[in-house]
């Protein structure tokens, strides 16, 4: 018998023939009761079924994955990494010798779900072993963030001879009301440091965010190197809100991000806002600078907006976007790339139409769907184009009806940079205060009397940056809000309830303390008990 179908008959005794008639079968373990449907899970998955006994995550446990299907094997070897730094288990995957192993975690691929949702997933979870089936690496992915969220934080050391970790018994059926889970870094405003967007980017992984939006340009700072115009990190990126140094990310900086992400099925999308908020570009090349309207430029360090504009009649403007467009398409794998196109009030309302006209042709022709802010429904824009709600239902139900998906991302909802209350030390106020309970309790599908759902693509969080120059700053205002439109988006609107949802949000204390994320204690959740 070769290893590989030596494997294969060893795993499925864990399904089939679980120890019968073997033996030197392990003792039974007298597991205490439990109930997964009252774990602290978020989102909250579709359909939880417990059988009030236990898994236990322990130094005999192994995980195997489906081999054949592209990035299981990875998905394995993340959970062992993460059981590591969390348990300091060593939890091998995918090797032998299988001697030592008395129980498993197998992740499975297969088209065998309830959902056809890509990142659907099933758990099933017993004394000996996990199954986890998935149809994608993706939806295995989520799934074992599931299981992450299961394991306690202490571990049972009277049952077995070895500490054990009890994860509570039961069947979970799971799959994302949207496709389209994201969250934005303004990384303009204020830059964050490449540890600084792995760590957000990594939390939000834990609770099944899919995409990753960094607006990487504005008038204050220019952030990603483009090698055929090297003045607009020379010059362009040497600046921040409240006179800092800025910085910007290498091409290099930024493929490591995108491998980052991606390795937690999360895609990175590129804004580079135009024609407005372009300060920062027009300092470093003063030829691309719209005169009339927009004010002359110079280093910015205040929090305006509105007063910067790309020249939309000069041929080089569309020389260097294209130029622009090519290098981060060259080594951005997202589908879409954003460009911007909000609150361009010093750009003519004709020149603004034929610039996002020009642009959203440019990304097209580099093999992406371009996403802008919805200010773009005033021009005649294609429909594979997405446009993302912040401001103006009527500009998202007008893009609607000509057939295009919407992102939705209402400003007075769930923009993380809105303070939570008067007395918030870092965020804005000009859209609302965004309390945590008012934060959670809307429903992103009626929010747009008359938008279908079929055309929403799904919700994206905002986090703009003026405020807030760090994690420690950053973390404060995206948890615990960020965890709730985790929930907005994965969970279907019935079966939200803020009462239930809070004593959950309560169950994350140990993840985020354990992670060092400064969350914001409100008071309208009960931490301490
Ligand atoms: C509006 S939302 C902006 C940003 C600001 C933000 C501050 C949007 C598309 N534009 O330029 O940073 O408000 O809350």
């Amino acid at each position: 018998m070769n290893t590989r179908s030596f494997l294969t008959s060893f795993i499925a005794s864990f399904f089939v023939v679980p120890f019968i008639g073997c033996s030197d079968a392990p003792k039974k373990i007298p597991y205490p009761e439990t109930d997964l449907s009252q774990a602290a899970l978020i989102p909250k998955p579709l359909k939880v079924v417990a059988t009030h006994s236990a898994f236990g995550l322990d130094s005999k446990t192994a995980i195997y994955t489906a081999q054949a299907a592209n990035g299981f094997e990875k998905v394995g070897q993340f959970l062992s990494n993460k059981i590591q730094t969390q348990l300091s288990l060593n939890i091998p995957v995918n090797e032998s010798p299988l001697e030592a192993v008395e129980r498993i975690i197998y992740i499975n691929q297969t088209e065998a779900l309830e959902s056809d949702a890509p990142e659907a997933y099933q758990l099933h979870i017993k004394n000996d072993s996990v199954l986890l089936n998935a149809r994608t690496a993706a939806g295995a992915f989520r799934g074992i963030q599931t299981l992450r969220q299961l394991i306690p934080e202490q571990s049972n050391d009277t049952l077995a001879e070895q500490p054990m970790w009890l994860i509570p018994s039961g069947k979970i059926d799971d799959a994302p009301n949207f496709g389209y889970r994201g969250a934005m870094l303004d990384v303009a405003r204020h830059f964050f440091t490449v540890e600084e967007v792995k760590k957000y980017i990594d939390l939000l992984a834990y609770y099944k965010y899919n995409a990753f939006h960094m607006h990487l340009t504005d008038d204050q700072g220019w952030r990603i190197e483009i090698k055929s115009w090297p003045k607009l990190t020379e010059i362009g990126a040497q600046s921040e809100v409240g006179g800092g140094p800025g910085g910007f990310y290498t091409q290099e900086e930024f493929k490591e991000l995108v491998a980052y992400a991606a390795k937690r099925h999360i895609q990175v999308i590129p804004e580079i806002d135009m024609p407005g908020h372009t300060n920062a570009a027009n300092l470093s090349y003063p030829i691309f600078h719209a005169k009339g309207k927009a004010e002359t430029p110079r280093v910015r360090t205040d929090m305006k907006v509105g007063y910067s504009s790309f020249d939309a009649y000069k041929d080089t403007v569309y020389v260097f976007v294209d130029d622009v467009v090519r290098e981060i398409t060259a080594i951005s794998p997202s589908p879409y790339f954003h460009i911007g196109g909000d609150e361009s009030h010093a750009t003519p309302k004709k020149d603004y139409i034929h610039f996002v006209e020009k642009v959203e042709k440019i990304v097209q022709k580099h093999g992406k769907k371009a996403i802008g802010w919805n200010e773009i429904a005033q021009a005649n824009i294609s429909q594979t184009t997405v446009g993302q709600f912040w401001n103006e239902p009527e500009s998202a139900l007008k893009m609607v009806e000509k057939g295009n998906q919407i992102i939705l991302s209402p400003a007075k909802k769930i923009y993380l940079d809105m303070k939570y209350d008067t007395l918030s030390k870092h965020g804005l106020h000009w859209a609302a205060y965004i309390p945590v309970d008012d934060a959670y309790n809307w429903d992103p599908e009626t929010y747009v009397e008359g938008l279908p759902k079929e055309q929403i693509l799904g919700i994206e969080a905002p986090l703009w940056s003026e405020t807030i120059s760090n994690s420690a700053e950053l973390e404060y205002l995206a948890f615990p809000r960020a965890i709730g439109y985790a929930e907005l988006g994965w969970t279907p609107a019935d079966q939200r309830n803020w009462e239930e949802y809070k004593i959950r949000l309560k169950g994350q204390v140990p993840y985020l303390n354990r992670n060092d994320v400064n969350f914001y204690r409100t008071e309208l959740v009960d931490w301490e008990n």
